[in-house]
């Protein structure tokens, strides 16, 4: 991705981005108005050096990617997103909030440089959009009311009985399961976010609320009004890393080398265990592997 600066925007843009770097966390992009004068080709790994940061998109969805109140963004993603950055002379990362369905779409109109949110590897995300290898695996689970009434626990019990409804968020990962096994429309409830999943459930909207294992673990933490099943055993295993454009090829190259060398540290695993993920999970699988996921 080559995007036109002048030298003087650069320049504008480094002390910018120093003040912005003391507001610690401010969701901004820096400003792209391309001003008069030579103007000069700076790739996206370059304008992130320059800069001192890449905007990344997010969900806010623990583990995964969480924000605090101070603005400052963590979660397994976006923190091993950072300390790779920071090998390759990229000090910080810009969290900015998005729906998943939104997050490809932002990502090739320029909105962020990076997508880091867990967004899990399938068909059609990978022809979009260029993930680096994988850096975590994980589970999905169903959100059921206390005691699991209907014992749903696999996606085969949802297709023998067609009287379930279950919620997944909308354009998500989950809701292309449910689509790729067929599962009618009827028994599709769609949501906006994790709160009104949980409530489709307590409110007996739906029979069950689909995402993934430690995500929905995260929520009981908070509000144990639902219960979390093991991991479902016929649902696809899932892969994410971050995602670049297809043009980034030298940001998603260089990515991938430091990534290599980072999953191998102590560091990895101490961002992985933090957050509630297996650090031997990831190893050993490869993107391509996991793109391969229908849908
Ligand atoms: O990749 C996705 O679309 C899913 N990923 C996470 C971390 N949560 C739910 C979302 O649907």
């Amino acid at each position: 991705m080559i995007r036109h600066y002048s030298r003087g925007t650069v320049m504008r843009g480094i002390g910018a981005i120093a003040t912005g770097l003391l507001l610690a966390g401010s969701l901004a992009a820096c400003s792209t108005t391309a001003a008069s004068g030579e103007s000069t080709d700076v790739s996206t790994l370059q304008n992130g050096k320059d800069l001192g940061y890449l905007r990344v998109g997010i969900a806010n969805e623990p583990p995964y990617t969480e924000v605090n109140a101070d603005g400052s963004v963590h979660g397994g993603e976006p923190d091993v997103l950072r300390e790779v950055l920071k090998t390759m002379g990229i000090g910080e990362i810009q969290g900015i909030i998005t729906p998943y369905d939104a997050m490809i779409p932002g990502l090739n109109a320029n909105r962020w440089d990076v997508v880091a949110a867990g967004l899990f590897m399938k068909q059609s995300r990978c022809a979009a959009v260029a993930y680096s290898e994988p850096i975590i695996v994980s589970t999905e689970s169903y959100g059921t009311p206390v005691g699991n009434p209907k014992n749903i626990t696999t996606l085969a019990d949802i297709q023998e009985n067609t009287d379930l409804k279950i919620a997944v968020l909308s354009g998500g990962f989950e809701e292309g399961i449910l689509k790729t096994i067929e599962l009618p429309q009827g028994q599709i409830v769609l949501v906006k976010d994790s709160r009104s999943g949980m409530e489709a459930v307590t409110a007996n909207r739906a029979d069950a609320f689909l995402l993934p294992t430690l995500s929905l673990r995260a929520l009981v933490e908070q509000d144990p009004s639902i219960e979390v099943t093991d991991p479902i055993e016929d649902a696809p295993r899932t892969g994410s890393g971050a995602a670049f454009r297809k043009g980034d090829t030298e940001l998603l190259a260089e990515y991938n080398k430091q990534l290599a060398v980072f999953k191998e540290t102590q560091a990895y695993t101490d961002i992985m265990v933090k957050w509630g993920f297996d650090p031997e999970a990831a190893k050993g699988v490869t993107a391509a592997e996991l793109c391969e996921n229908e849908g």
